[in-house]
Parts: C-alpha cells; sequence; structure tokens
C-alpha cells in the first residue's frame, strides 16, 4: 500500500528550520526578495525531483498581498475625495430610502454600494478612462445590485436630475425614471453591460476582454491598454458561470482583465462563507487557475499592528477566524472585538490594551483605504500578462450602523429608521440638519465648490463620464440578395440541408469584400458536424499565440489552422463561452464602433434552453447577430434521442422580445431572412436578433419562385403549392413542409382532395403581427379593423388548416385565436427517441400519412369526406389509432 502524504508538518527538529529561515532572511536582506525567490524556486524543483515536493498551495497569509513598503502614496486630495465619496453614499442612500417612503415595496439596494463606494470612487478619481483620443475608453460592468451608486455619482456630475432620482423604479411615469439595475435597452447612453443576473457579468466580462483582443489582433481595432474591469459579489461568485471560464483569460494572457470581487462575506440571506473563508477561497481557486491575486484586506490602521507582531499571534488570530467571525466584529464594534477577537491571546490582546474601543471599531478593512485600494488597482494595471483578480475585503452596509451594518438582513434594507439617517450623517459628516436626513434630502454642492470642481476636473482628466453606452450607427451597406446566387438557383436534383445551405451563405458572406471582414463564426466545437470545417483553412481558427505545432493534417486542404488573425471563434465545448463571445460580438457596434455580425452555430438543444438567460441578457444588451439552431427539429435529428432532439427551442425562443425567430425549410429562404436581417439590424440600424433553425435533413432545394415571395417569407408564411378548387390548407415548415407536399399528393391522387400549400416561416412573426394589429383595433373601436399579414393570406376563405412543425404543437397553436375552428396542429410534443427520420415522424405523427389522415377527419367531422372513408385511410396508410399519445411515451 502506498503510505498517504502527510498534510501537516509536526516540527521534529526546530533548530535546523531556524537555521533554514535564518539563512532566508540573510538573503533577503542582502541581495534582496528576487534572489531569494530564486533559490525558492531552484529548491522546489530539486524537491521535486527527489520526492520531497511540498503540497501545491495556492493560498498565502491572510494578509494584503501589497506590503506596506511596496505601497505608493496616494496621488489625490484624500481629503476632498473623502467629501465626494460622502455625498455619493449619501445621495444613494437617500434616493433608495425615499423612493421606498413614498413607494412601499417598490425595493432598491442600499448596503451593496456602501461596501464598494471606496473601490468605486478611487477608481472613478484615479482609474476609468472614458474615450481619450485613440483611446476608446475602458469598458465596466458594474455590480447590477450597486446602481445606486452610479446613479448618484451621474447625478453630482450633473448627467441626471433630480427627477430622475425621484423616479428611480419608476419607469413608467412621465418623467423618465431610472431602471433597478443596469439595463441598456431601458437607458441606452448610460448603462453597457446588464449584469444584475449573477453570473453573467463575470463569464461575459471574460468574453468581452478575449473579444477586444480578437478585434485587436484582426486589425479592426487599434491596440490600446484599454481595460475591462468587472465588479462582482462574493456571493455570485458560486454561480457556476463565475468561475467556469477563468481558465480563458490565463491560457490567452488577458492582461486587459480585472475582477474585482467585492468580498463583503454576506449575500441575501447571511454570510456567504459563516464556517469557512472566503478571500481564502477564491485566492485558492484563482491562483490554480493562473491569476494574478491581489488580496486587499486590511486598512492602514492594522499596518501597525502587524508590524508589532512580533510573536506572529496576530497572524494565527486573524488566520484561523472564519468569516461568520468576522461578520459579527463589524456587526458588534470595538469592546466585543477587543474581548472576542484580541482578547483569545494574551499577545494580541496586550497589543491593543492601550487602543480605545473607538480606535478598535475603526480598525479598517482593505477595501475601505483609499491608498490601499489605490495600489491594488495600480497593481492589477501594470500586471502583464495575466488577469488579475482583486479579493477585497469590505463591510456590508458599510456606516449603516444599527440600520444594517454587517447585519444578516442588510441586503434587503431599503428603510432606514431616523436615526440611522441621522447616525449615517454624523458618520460621513455629511452638511444636513436633522429635518433634511430624516427627510433624505439630495445633497449636491454648488457648482464652484471645490468637491465639485474637482470632481469635474478628475473626470475630464480621464476622459469624460462613466458609465455611457456610445452607439453610433454602423453606417454599412448589406449586400445584395445576388450575393447568395447559389442559394436561389436550388439544389437542382441534389439532396442538400439546409445547414449546407447556410454554410454556402456565410462563405460569400465572408468572401464579400465589403462586410466580409465583420463576421464572426461561432462554434463549440461543432463545426465538423454541420458541415464547416472548410471554414478553418479559409479563415483560420482564432488563437492569439498562432499556431505552435504542425497539426498532424497539415498535409490535407482542410487542416485544423490556428492563427494570431483567424475569424472562427472556435470555443471548445461551452455553450455559454459562445454566448460570451456572441454578446461580445454582437455589441462591439457600441462599445467599440466596429459593425461585428457574429453567427452562433450550436446543437439547437443547447442553446435557449441550456443559456437562455445569457440570450435574455444579449437582447437586454441591444446586441445583433444570428444565432443558427443546428441539427434542429424533434424528427429531423435522427438517431441522437432524447437528449438532443428539439422541438421547443422555437417556443423558447418566443419568449424574447427582440429575437425574430425562423424555421426556414428551402435555401433560398435562408438566404432572404439573412440578406435582410443584416439590411435591418446594421443598415437600418434596428435593434433585433435572429433565431433561425437550420438541419442536417438532405433533400433538393427549389429554386427562388419567380413571383416575389419575399415579403412572404420574412412575414411568416407564402404559398409554396396552389391545389385546384383546395378544399383544405395544409402549413409546413422547416423539413416538414415536405411532408405537407407530399400528403398534398397522396390527398390529391388517393382521396380526390385537393390542397393549397404553405410554407410557413415564422409562426412567431406571424403572431406578434396578429398581436399588434388587435391591440390596434382594441384602441381604435370606431375605425376600420386592420387584418394581420396571416388574413391577407389565408383570410380570403374559411378552409380548415392542417399545420404540421417538428417542433410542439403550440407553436402552430400560436395562431389558433385568429383562425377560429380552422386550425388542426401536428407537431411533437414529447421526448425524443433514437431512431431513423422516418420513423420518429411516424412516432410523433408530423410525417405525410398523419398529415393526410388529419385532413381527411377534419374534412369528415365538417361533413365534408365520408367518414368511414376517412377511417379507412388510416388502416391504408398504416397508421394504427390505437397506439399511446406520443407525448406521454
Ligand atoms: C441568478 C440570480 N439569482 C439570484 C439573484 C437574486 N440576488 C440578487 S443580489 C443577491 C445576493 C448577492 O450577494 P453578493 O453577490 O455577495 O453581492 P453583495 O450584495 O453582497 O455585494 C441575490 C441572491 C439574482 N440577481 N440572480
Ligand atoms: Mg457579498
Amino acid at each position: 500500500m502506498l503510505k498517504p502524504k502527510a498534510e501537516t508538518h509536526e516540527d521534529l527538529n526546530p533548530v535546523e528550520t531556524s537555521e533554514w529561515l535564518e539563512a532566508l532572511d540573510q538573503i533577503i536582506d542582502a541581495e534582496g526578495p528576487d534572489r531569494a525567490k530564486f533559490l525558492l524556486e531552484r529548491l522546489l524543483n530539486k524537491a521535486a525531483i527527489s520526492g520531497a515536493a511540498p503540497i501545491a498551495r495556492y493560498k498565502t497569509p491572510y494578509v494584503n498581498t501589497i506590503s506596506t513598503e511596496e505601497e505608493v502614496p496616494y496621488p489625490g486630495d484624500r481629503d476632498i475625495e473623502r467629501r465626494i465619496e460622502s455625498l455619493v453614499r449619501w445621495n444613494a442612500l437617500a434616493m433608495v430610502v425615499k423612493a421606498n417612503k413614498y413607494d412601499a415595496g417598490i425595493g432598491g439596494h442600499i448596503a451593496t454600494f456602501q461596501s464598494q463606494a471606496t473601490l468605486i470612487e478611487v477608481a472613478q478619481n484615479h482609474f476609468y478612462r472614458a474615450k481619450i483620443g485613440n483611446q476608446p475608453g475602458d469598458l465596466i460592468y458594474f455590480q447590477g445590485h450597486a446602481s445606486p451608486g452610479q446613479y448618484s455619482r451621474a447625478f453630482l456630475e450633473g448627467r441626471l436630475d433630480e427627477k430622475h432620482l425621484a423616479n428611480f423604479r419608476h419607469e413608467l411615469r412621465d418623467y423618465p425614471g431610472l431602471s433597478s439595475y443596469p439595463h441598456p435597452w431601458l437607458m441606452p447612453d448610460f448603462w453597457q453591460f446588464p449584469t444584475v443576473s449573477m453570473g453573467l457579468g463575470p463569464l461575459n466580462a471574460i468574453y468581452q476582454a478575449r473579444f477586444m483582443r480578437y478585434l485587436e489582433n484582426r486589425s479592426l481595432i487599434e491596440k490600446t491598454d484599454r481595460k475591462v474591469f468587472a465588479y462582482l459579489g462574493d456571493g455570485e461568485m458560486d454561480e457556476p458561470e463565475s468561475l467556469g471560464a477563468i481558465g480563458l483569460p490565463v491560457r490567452e494572457k488577458l492582461d486587459n482583465l480585472i475582477f474585482i470581487v467585492n468580498c463583503n462575506l454576506q449575500r441575501l440571506d447571511g454570510p456567504v462563507r459563516g464556517n469557512g473563508n472566503i478571500v481564502k477561497e477564491l485566492e485558492g481557486i484563482f491562483a490554480g487557475a493562473g491569476w494574478n491575486v491581489v488580496k486587499l484586506l486590511w486598512g492602514g490602521p492594522w499596518d501597525e499592528l502587524f508590524a508589532r507582531d512580533e510573536s506572529g499571534m496576530l497572524l494565527k488570530r486573524i488566520s484561523e477566524c472564519v468569516d461568520g467571525e468576522f461578520q459579527a466584529y463589524k456587526a458588534k464594534g470595538g469592546a466585543y472585538v477587543r474581548e472576542h477577537f484580541f482578547g483569545k491571546y494574551p499577545e494580541t490582546a496586550a497589543m491593543v490594551a492601550d487602543m480605545s474601543d473607538e480606535q478598535l471599531r475603526k480598525l479598517s478593512r482593505g477595501g475601505h483605504d483609499p491608498v490601499k485600494v489605490y495600489n491594488a488597482y495600480l497593481r492589477a494595471i501594470e500586471t502583464k500578462g495575466k488577469p488579475t483578480v482583486i479579493l477585497a475585503k469590505t463591510v456590508k452596509g458599510y456606516g449603516m450602523g444599527e440600520g444594517g451594518e454587517s447585519r444578516n438582513f442588510t441586503h434587503q434594507a431599503k428603510k432606514l429608521e431616523e436615526q440611522s439617517l441621522l447616525y449615517f450623517r454624523d458618520r460621513f459628516q455629511l452638511p444636513l440638519t436633522d429635518e433634511q436626513a430624516k427627510s433624505c434630502e439630495l445633497l449636491k454642492p454648488a457648482a464652484d465648490a471645490p468637491e465639485m470642481v474637482y470632481m469635474r476636473e478628475r473626470r475630464a482628466a480621464l476622459g469624460g463620464s462613466v458609465p455611457a453606452r456610445n452607439a453610433v450607427p454602423t453606417g454599412i451597406t448589406a449586400p445584395s440578395l445576388d450575393l447568395f446566387k447559389e442559394s436561389l438557383q436550388g439544389s437542382g436534383d441534389r439532396a442538400v440541408s439546409t445547414t449546407m445551405a447556410f454554410v454556402r451563405i456565410l462563405t460569400a458572406l465572408i468572401k464579400d469584400p465589403e462586410i466580409g471582414k465583420y463576421i464572426v463564426p461561432i462554434v463549440p466545437d461543432e463545426a465538423r458536424t454541420f458541415g464547416m470545417e472548410s471554414l478553418f483553412r479559409q479563415v483560420g481558427i482564432y488563437a492569439p499565440m498562432g499556431q505552435l505545432y504542425t497539426p498532424h493534417d497539415a498535409d490535407i486542404f482542410l487542416f485544423y489552422k490556428e492563427m494570431v488573425n483567424g475569424q472562427i471563434l472556435e470555443e471548445g465545448i461551452t455553450e455559454a463561452g459562445s454566448m460570451g463571445s456572441f454578446t461580445a460580438a454582437g455589441t462591439a457596434y457600441a462599445n467599440y464602433g466596429v459593425p461585428m455580425i457574429p453567427f452562433f452555430t450550436y446543437y439547437s438543444m443547447f442553446g435557449f434552453q441550456r443559456v437562455g438567460d445569457f440570450i435574455w441578457a444579449f437582447a437586454d444588451s441591444r446586441g445583433k447577430g444570428f444565432l443558427m439552431g443546428a441539427t434542429a427539429g424533434r424528427t429531423t435529428l435522427s438517431g441522437e434521442g432524447l437528449q438532443h432532439q428539439d422541438g421547443h427551442s422555437l417556443v423558447l425562443s418566443s419568449t424574447v422580445p427582440t429575437c425574430h425567430s425562423y424555421d426556414p425549410a428551402f435555401a433560398y429562404e435562408l438566404a432572404i431572412i439573412i440578406q435582410d436581417g443584416i439590411k435591418r439590424m446594421y443598415e437600418l440600424n434596428e435593434d433585433r436578433f435572429y433565431y433561425l433553425t437550420i438541419c442536417n435533413d438532405d433533400y433538393a432545394h427549389p429554386p427562388l419562385p419567380a413571383e416575389d415571395i419575399s415579403e412572404g417569407v420574412l412575414k411568416g408564411i407564402y404559398r409554396v403549392k396552389a391545389g385546384e378548387g383546395p378544399q383544405a390548407i395544409l402549413f409546413g415548415s422547416g423539413p416538414i413542409l415536405n411532408e405537407a407536399i407530399e400528403a398534398s399528393q397522396i390527398l390529391a391522387e388517393r382521396y380526390g382532395v385537393a390542397t393549397d400549400v404553405y410554407s410557413v416561416t415564422s409562426y412567431n412573426e406571424l403572431r406578434r403581427d396578429l398581436l399588434e394589429a388587435e391591440r390596434w383595433n382594441r384602441l381604435h373601436p370606431t375605425e376600420t379593423p386592420r387584418a394581420g399579414y396571416l388574413h391577407s393570406v389565408v383570410g380570403g376563405s374559411d378552409l380548415p388548416i392542417i399545420a404540421a412543425s417538428d417542433y410542439m404543437k403550440i407553436v402552430p397553436d400560436q395562431l389558433a385565436p385568429w383562425l377560429p375552428g380552422r386550425l388542426v396542429s401536428l407537431g411533437t410534443d414529447g421526448f425524443g427517441r433514437s431512431d431513423n427520420r422516418e420513423q420518429l415522424r411516424r412516432h410523433f405523427e408530423v410525417d405525410a400519412e398523419n398529415i393526410v389522415v388529419a385532413t381527411l377527419t377534419r374534412l369528415a367531422r365538417d361533413g365534408k369526406f365520408d367518414a368511414g372513408r376517412a377511417a379507412a385511410a388510416i388502416q391504408e396508410l398504416g397508421l394504427n389509432p390505437e397506439r399511446p399519445e406520443p407525448s406521454k411515451a
């Protein structure tokens, strides 16, 4: 049996130990820390070879990473900055408390920003750069529920007025209010990044920093030293998305990325790690991944105590405390700290014997000390070759006292007792009378007050105000439809899939001299599945370090080609990460002024249901681009079974207001939709994006019909086949359109029933159009009612409609209210199965035979076809009427 490795080591020879330690001290004193580091590295290497390597440790003592000796002096005017910070704190708090006073339950958060105010204010005065010259400005992901702080500063800077603040969380009033959280959809000139759904901010920030390098390496923007700052909650770090992508910025050396984790030790219900230590835990995780970790734990007043800690007992004491205790120390005040923290050991008790309780209370945390905060940012900005995480220890509800400082209820505190308001006023020395404080009056000094002058000067020196979103019209011209000639010609006898048709369209776009460079193909390790590997060679896979190896397939034409300026983002197996890239690319028009056009192609099953919240945030960000749901359809993707066969992404996509969804059947439909999409998004600058299903079912594609069907394709429906004296109408979508066409033939040939067949490219679009018409009619009772587009197409008759798609029945059922008594929906409700298309379509009852039977039965029920004959048809066509309902199977 292997001998287990000891995890702790008893000191068997203390004399020898101290000799080694002394030797180390001597080297540091005589030759400096770098020489000592070198020797330690050598020792570790030697130890590794000799089997004596210590267990890898990514946790360092629980002290500041930057020692007092390394600190640079603060460059700003501390006194004025303190006054500005106090004003920002007050107005943020007053805005929320007042809003809740007059509209109980409207909500808002006070405590998060109070814990973060120094972190933000130091950066506002010294770091965040708005656009300066060629340097287009930093990108900042603010913590969502700290938004009151951003509004408060914008108020002082004159960007928002009192009425804006009075209408915080009152967005539907006459005077425009302020959104609860950062939402570019709601405040498009202000917010850049929606962050309040925990976990989306950190992942999106990582891919943002990466996309910035992608644009630089492809020479689409200039190389600059602009940064991506992401402010994150320590509780938020529990979301898998928060930590799930932290390897990427290390691999790609993203020193333009800075995470600032606000370690206030609390989340909503209570402590983040009451029984543990969140900073140590995160240090281990980030350092292990290769990040530069800056621990910002203790404020200046601790420096002197640490300097006196000759026994090492203070270090021992802070190292053994769990976060639940640290929280209690801040909640309970100086006397408690003396008794329970310092009092544990005589050595530590003696250290503070001559300090007052008030002095003990004021032993501040790193995140509240501007000098320490400044140095942490500086270290982050100067670090080369890797991302930095600043772990800033703070106090939740800092300054709120009894009203919520470091208390478990702090997160949700929205109202403050008068006592707490007065306490806050005194603590931050705000120039307010008792009455003004109690009524939460906003504070804004005169324009020529020193604070205001200083604040304006600092922001002017840094290029202007942040946050700000500056979306300028992209001004590109969409290519004409002719670019997709191949798709318009049809495939003749050749059977091809819509996926293949899409790849041709994408290839044509990439080659287009005008917009080719803006196309961003994104794929999470499925390019071969989708037949996209031809792009590898054509435009290369983005890899910032190039290709450091000769790929084994270098001798074949379509080899795996990685390039510094590669165009494809081959993300590996991460749909969330791919959404991060899709989001960075789809909002590049606003953040970089470059109209990037992303196409994110993925297994449709792993889109909306897996990364739906990222898609929602993408829409909020006014993102543009194309989500390509490949291998789509419950019965069209044969073989893969229950977890892969998607019959509901079109239901989910319909929930996103700016998402326009289509289920195209033919290559020309796809070409029309993509061409129009580019035009609308990038030429006409509409805030919208697309979800298109594409499939791997091979069949012949007809040429673009002679009559103009573009409007129908785009609005959601057009006729592909007219029957003579039709008795029924068949709707088909995607590959199931072929089943409808075949059903129409069977109906005519075997049962003498003529039908019209329509391709329904988008039930979602048809429904939205109908809803709009209906609303207008509801609000204009005296006027001639408007008809929706659907009615202009099938409103001229009352023929029954049999609608079949590869999606759930609810997709066509969306039209039911406007087709009273006419609609019969066939769809693929239920779990998928592994089998071939024929069997699957029979099982889900969406094949030609089932469409025939649905039509005949419907006509029979209307008295227009013999019921006995309809029953006989069920037998003739080989269907079993007694088999179980597929949705339950
Ligand atoms: C995905 C998601 N789940 C839950 C919430 C609700 N929520 C908002 S803030 C919060 C607690 C945040 O704690 P932390 O990240 O530590 O931030 P702090 O306010 O302490 O800085 C929760 C649970 C959310 N916004 N998003
Ligand atoms: Mg927290």
